[in-house]
Order: structure tokens, then C-alpha cells, then sequence
């Protein structure tokens, strides 16, 4: 009932972080432009393999002036995939343990970041192609608030253009900005690539660099179609530049969760030249962030310690609307209040100090199990916020919240 809504509501009140206003609104009424980076993990970022670039054009944007880039930023999905970083991004609340909270709660009211931005003037949507009900994505789409969904129906898959999953992600990208052009403005619209995609087929047309050789096929592959991945977002962001809609568009990109699953240890082992530990399994969930504001021109690398919770917020803040009274478990990066501390859906976590993982507390800087003490009051507080997380879930408790917040006035 209301009551645990007020107990929840207390906790998330207590962990609000203020904006920093010189930050808040440097995008307002741009248009909002986020990208979902298919099994993009931070290995690969700033990286070779065989003595070629992985990703080219992301690393060029870690040091373009107009791009704050996290170097220290985790996903939180669980067993949802890209659906749980959907749904983490739309609410900034997690997933569910065990199971995919796109089709689980579907009927639940959310105060989505689409619903919020909708409330502002913006038009809202998502690009993706494929299939609409695939994770139930139409359905929660819905309750969202969110105005359109272009699923694969809005494309035009010719000869040579599909791969893997399907649609490759550079006609995805070049065909979406052509439908983009006819957005009304200010628009926000959440982009899911797809081509790297478990088990990474590629096209041999598409191959820039060679497989590596290893003892997994699937690492080997990942290499290939992440190289193919960053090429589509340098071909995306020139088609937004032919077309006139760069210059007034803030771009967020966020890897959505690991590609390359503990199963394949040893060869990931052979490529970081280490034994892979839980230790490193807990690090290697690293995901990139980049916030993109053209002529912006004071961006950074941030190695701020943040994840994916932390998304709605930041953005909501940097397009200067104000997110006091939200239901939210994630801090704006940008505030100074914002605490260095990531819980993963399945209870490890990881602070400045420490990772946990698996009931050891790792040091964090040798990577060496500690007598645990300096982690017992983050085993407590990650209990807490994923049961808070799971009382909004299992309770629909957000359909309390207008009332609620009637009544506070
Ligand atoms: C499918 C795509 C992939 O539409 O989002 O989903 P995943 O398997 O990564 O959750
Ligand atoms: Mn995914």
C-alpha cells in the first residue's frame, strides 16, 4: 500500500544528489538522441587486438573535447539483457532477479524517462529493427508513455543488409536518421543496435579487422562484429551532420552488458594475459558511457565509479529538468553528491574500496580477498536497495506516487 511507498521514498530522498548548476540544462530543449551499444563491454575501448584499434571512432570521441566518456561505469541488468538496461535507463529502478521485468510487470505504472521527457514537449520513440513484440517491447513500450516504436516494419532491409540477428547496424543507422528528418522537434529517441549480437556472424564484406585466436569462436568473433558496431556509429554520426540534425542533438551511448559470458574465461584469459578470478569477472562488467554535446567543448574522461542507474538522472538534469521528487536509484554523474558505489542485480557490488563478489570482499587495487570487514555495511545497504527495488516491482507501487505527492503539497 502507500506506506512501504513512503519507506521506499524516504531511502531514495536520503540518496538524492543535487544537480551541479553549471551543468544543469547545458542541453535543454536539444534534441535527445541514446544509443543502445549491443554487448559493447570497456575492454575493448582504448585497446588493440593483434595490433589493430577496436573501436576506432569510440576512442577518438574519449578525447574529443564535446564527449564526457566514463571509464568507470557498470552495467546492472540481469537475466533481461538489453531489455533490463531498457528498463534501468526508462526508470532508473532495477530489473528482477531471475527473470525479465519487460514481460513479468508490463502492467505496472512506471514514470519513465520517456513519460517525463513526453511531459516536457517532447516526442518520444525507439528505433530498433526488429520484430515489435520481441521481449515484449511493445507492450512495455506502452506503458512507458512512449509515443512511437520504428520496429523492423519501419525499415527497409535490401539485399546483403541483414546479418546474424538481422538488420545490420549501418543501413539501421543510415535509415534511421532519414526518418528522423520528419521527427517533430524536440524529439528523444532511444537507438538498439543488434548486428554485435552472441554468436557475432559477420558478413566477410564486413570484416575490417581478422578474427583473433583464441580457443572460443565467440571471442574471436566479438572482436570483429564490435569493430563492425563502431563503424556504424562513425556512419551515424556523419548522416547526422549531412542532415542537419547534429549541431542541436545531445547523443548518449551506453554498452548495454556483457558479450563474453565466464564461459569463456580462458580465452579472455589469454587475451588480458591473467588468470581470470571473480575478482576480474565482477571488473570486466565495465560498460562504455559517452555523453556527446556538440560544441560543448569542456568534456572530460571521468573515471567517476557509476552505472547504469545513474543514466536517467544525468540526462534528465542535463536537459534541465529537475528530477527531486523521482523514484529513482541512480545519481546524476555530474552532481558533486554523487556516491561512488555500483550494485549489480545479482547482489555483488563494487565501491571505491572494494569489489564483492561471490561472498569474498576483493580489494580493489591488488584484487585480493580482504578479511571482508571494510565490506559489511555495503552487503547490508545493497540488500536493502535491491528489496526497495523489488517492493516498487512486486508492489506496482508507483501507481501510489501521484496521490502521494498530492498530498506532500
Ligand atoms: C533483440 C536485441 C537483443 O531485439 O535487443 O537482445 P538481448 O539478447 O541482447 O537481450
Ligand atoms: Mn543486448
Amino acid at each position: 500500500d502507500g506506506s512501504e511507498l513512503t519507506e521506499v521514498k524516504n531511502y531514495i530522498s536520503a540518496n538524492y544528489a543535487e544537480p551541479d548548476p553549471e551543468m544543469f540544462g547545458i542541453a535543454k530543449d536539444r534534441n535527445l538522441i541514446i544509443i543502445s551499444l549491443e554487448s559493447l563491454q570497456s575492454f575493448v575501448i582504448n585497446n588493440e587486438m593483434k595490433g589493430h584499434e577496436i573501436t576506432p571512432f569510440l576512442n577518438e570521441l574519449t578525447r574529443d573535447p564535446d564527449t564526457f566518456y566514463f571509464s568507470n561505469f557498470y552495467h546492472q541488468t540481469g537475466l533481461g539483457k538489453t531489455s533490463d538496461a531498457e528498463f534501468i535507463v526508462e526508470n532508473s529502478i532495477y530489473g528482477r532477479n531471475g527473470g525479465a521485468v519487460f514481460f513479468t510487470n508490463s502492467g505496472n505504472t512506471f514514470h519513465s524517462l520517456s513519460e517525463r521527457l513526453g511531459d516536457n514537449g517532447y516526442f518520444t520513440s525507439v528505433m530498433h529493427a526488429n520484430n515489435r513484440s520481441f521481449w515484449n517491447r511493445d507492450i512495455m513500450y506502452q506503458a512507458f508513455g512512449i509515443d512511437k516504436f520504428y520496429d523492423v516494419e519501419s525499415y527497409e532491409i535490401g539485399e546483403g543488409e541483414a546479418v546474424n540477428w538481422g538488420m545490420k547496424d549501418i543501413p539501421f543507422f543510415e535509415q534511421s536518421v532519414q526518418l528522423m528528418k520528419d521527427f517533430p522537434q524536440p524529439f528523444a529517441t532511444r537507438m538498439i543496435t543488434l548486428t554485435n549480437h552472441h554468436p557475432f556472424d559477420l558478413d566477410e564484406e564486413d570484416m575490417i579487422i581478422p578474427p583473433y585466436d583464441s580457443n572460443s569462436n565467440t571471442l574471436n568473433k566479438y572482436f570483429q562484429t564490435t569493430r563492425y558496431m563502431d563503424e556504424s556509429i562513425k556512419v551515424f554520426f556523419d548522416e547526422l551532420k549531412k542532415n542537419g540534425l547534429y549541431d542541436n542533438s545531445i547523443i548518449v551511448m551506453y554498452g548495454d552488458h556483457y558479450g563474453i559470458s565466464e564461459n569463456h574465461n580462458k580465452a579472455m584469459g589469454m587475451y588480458m594475459d591473467k588468470q581470470i578470478t571473480p575478482f576480474d569477472n565482477a571488473e570486466l562488467q565495465k560498460v562504455p558511457f559517452f555523453i556527446h554535446i556538440p560544441g560543448y567543448g569542456k568534456g572530460e574522461v571521468s573515471d567517476e565509479l557509476a552505472g547504469q542507474m545513474d543514466i536517467r538522472p544525468t540526462v534528465l538534469h542535463l536537459l534541465g529538468i529537475d528530477t527531486k521528487d523521482d523514484m529513482q536509484f541512480g545519481a546524476d554523474l555530474f552532481s558533486p553528491d554523487h556516491e561512488p558505489f555500483v550494485i549489480f542485480r545479482d547482489g555483488r557490488f563494487i565501491t571505491t574500496d572494494n569489489i564483492y563478489a561471490h561472498e569474498v570482499c576483493y580489494d580493489i587495487n591488488t584484487g585480493e580477498p580482504t578479511d571482508g570487514e571494510a565490506c559489511e555495511p555495503f552487503i547490508e545497504r545493497t540488500a536493502t536497495e535491491l528489496g526497495y527495488s523489488d517492493l516498487i516491482i512486486n508492489g506496482d507501487l508507483l501507481r501510489f506516487q501521484d496521490e502521494d505527492d498530492k498530498d506532500d503539497q
